[in-house]
């Protein structure tokens, strides 16, 4: 079926709003390098706008038609969206390939992934009514202690392109489920299908206000949602360096942030696994959404009685791997998002052979393919701690190998960087996977395995991966005031 990029405008206070300033971003298409639609681009007269739609959704009929409602009224909503998600899949998995490069068969993942975390946030949402007035237990009988549970308020998501529709489902579906009304600025990259989730939003008849998408670039739309005096939280996930920026912005007005931010996560592999099993961890931990993951296993750590066998596999296996137009049957590896990011990886791997490295395998764009920002999966061997590949996120498919004799070896290694999003070990020895686990300087952990994420699971990071938890109650909690009320219950003066 072909496909075409609805004409879309921002979606504020419930309906669609032509941008003040009228301008558009052009969309193109990673494999093709074609423009194939242009989204609208908010300046901050669009989010004044939109926030004062938020707090007003906040207040209306005295907050019970949203922030005072109970999380079973709310999860309604999100059932509605998850099933409105479900049903528009086909559409929605074509958008995301077409728009940011990641084969179909993986968007589609992406896009069962979006409404089973709405699914899970109507059931955060139930629950949070059962926690409402938790008892405290205060150690005087006079005093009588419990918590109320209340929405944070207004909320700036901002998120990037490699997950688009997934990244914004992360921080709108807990923030529906506590109760905010809020603003979501995805990536001026790729965007399309978070103007389709707004579509959604009216088909199923979410209050106005509760949830305005203002697409756009970051200095234009992001900044401007991030220093709004009248924004009570900001949840973001994209680079450090822009973390940073909007961690400094957000301190001038003591405003609470959750920073998702980047990493360089490390896969280590002892002698005692089945080569193959791990070859296919190695590779999916790297190249999945072609390493354009924030908690990519980019730093492969092999015991080096194994190395030889084990890379060999690697390449073998990388050679096979099918690289051609996500939209096209059996493809395994797309291109990468945009120009910038193609010409950022083959820096990364041009600055790699300038420090003495060598490129194994890949390194170039496949032969077959004029168009497209396509990169063959890479693996760099004769690796030093202090090159540029091992020390930086590159976000491409980009494989970099360093072995190890010993076990404090291998935790040195993993640990020695400044990230601290995800690890994996890989043994049959779950002793030891216990012992590394906990030695590991991160905040997820993979054994026997690389990237499965579960909204259960709180996601997040630590050093400069960030912090704060997304997905699970710990998610959940980010977007909540938990206020405290202490009760005098006796009769006696005090
Ligand atoms: O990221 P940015 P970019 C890494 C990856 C990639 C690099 C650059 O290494 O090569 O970041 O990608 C918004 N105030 N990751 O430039 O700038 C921006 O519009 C407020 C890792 O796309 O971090 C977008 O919506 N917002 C990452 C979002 O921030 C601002 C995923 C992310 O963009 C802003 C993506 C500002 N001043 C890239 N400037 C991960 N951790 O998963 C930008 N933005």
């Amino acid at each position: 079926m072909a496909i075409s990029v609805p004409h879309r405008l921002l979606f504020i206070d419930g309906e669609w709003r032509e941008p003040i300033k009228k301008n558009r971003i052009s969309i193109i298409n990673p494999s093709t390098e074609q423009i194939i639609g242009d989204v609208p681009a908010a300046t901050a007269e669009d989010v004044d706008i939109a926030v004062e739609a938020a707090r007003k959704a906040l207040t209306r009929n005295g907050g019970k038609d949203w922030a005072a409602a109970s999380g079973a009224y709310r999860a309604k909503y999100l059932r509605a969206i998850a099933a409105k998600i479900t049903e528009r899949k086909p559409q929605l998995a074509k958008l995301e390939a077409l728009d940011c490069g990641k084969p179909l068969e993986e968007a589609a993942w992406d896009i069962d992934d979006v409404a089973g975390c709405f699914e899970y946030h109507a059931h955060l949402a139930e629950a949070l009514d059962s926690r409402q007035k938790a008892p405290l237990s205060l150690p005087a009988e006079t005093f009588k202690g419990y918590l109320l549970m209340e929405p944070i308020g207004v909320v700036g998501l901002i998120t990037p392109w490699n997950y688009p529709l997934l990244m914004a489902t992360w921080k709108v579906a807990p923030a529906l489920a506590a109760g905010c009304a809020a603003i979501l600025k995805p990536s001026e990259v790729a965007s399309i299908t978070c103007l389709e989730l707004a579509d959604i939003c009216m088909e199923v008849g979410l209050p106005p206000g509760i949830l305005n998408i203002l697409t756009g670039s970051g200095p234009e739309a992001g900044a401007p949602l991030v220093s709004h005096p009248h924004v009570d939280k900001i949840a973001f996930t994209g680079s450090s360096a822009t973390g940073s920026k909007i961690m400094t912005a957000a301190a001038q007005l003591v405003k609470p942030v959750t920073l998702e931010l980047g990493g360089k996560s490390p896969i280590v592999v002892f002698e005692d696994v089945d080569l193959d099993k791990a070859a296919e961890w190695t590779l999916f931990g790297c190249f999945w959404t072609n390493g354009q993951i924030c908690s990519a296993t980019s730093r492969l750590i092999v015991h080096e009685s194994i190395a030889t066998e084990f890379l060999d596999k690697l390449v073998k296996w990388c050679q096979n791997i099918k690289i051609t137009d996500p939209l096209e049957e059996g493809c395994r590896l797309g291109p990468v998002v945009s120009r910038g990011q193609y010409e950022k990886v083959m820096n990364f791997i041009s600055t790699a052979k300038t420090e003495g490295a060598t490129i194994l395998c890949g390194g170039e764009r496949p032969e077959n393919l004029e168009k497209g920002f396509f990169v063959k999966p890479t693996i760099i061997t004769d690796v030093k701690a202090s090159m540029q590949i091992w020390r930086e996120e590159v976000f491409g498919p980009v494989l970099c190998v360093k072995t190890f004799a010993t076990e404090e070896e291998a935790i040195e290694l993993a640990n020695d960087t400044h990230y601290g999003l995800g690890a994996a070990i890989l043994s049959d020895d779950l002793e030891r996977c216990e012992r590394i686990t906990k030695a590991f300087q991160c905040g997820i952990v993979w054994v026997n395995c690389s990237q499965p994420c579960f909204c259960q699971a709180p996601w997040g990071g630590k050093k400069r991966s960030g912090f704060g938890r997304e997905l699970g109650e710990r998610g959940l909690d980010n977007y909540l005031n938990v206020k405290q009320v202490t009760q005098y219950v006796s009769s006696d003066p005090w």
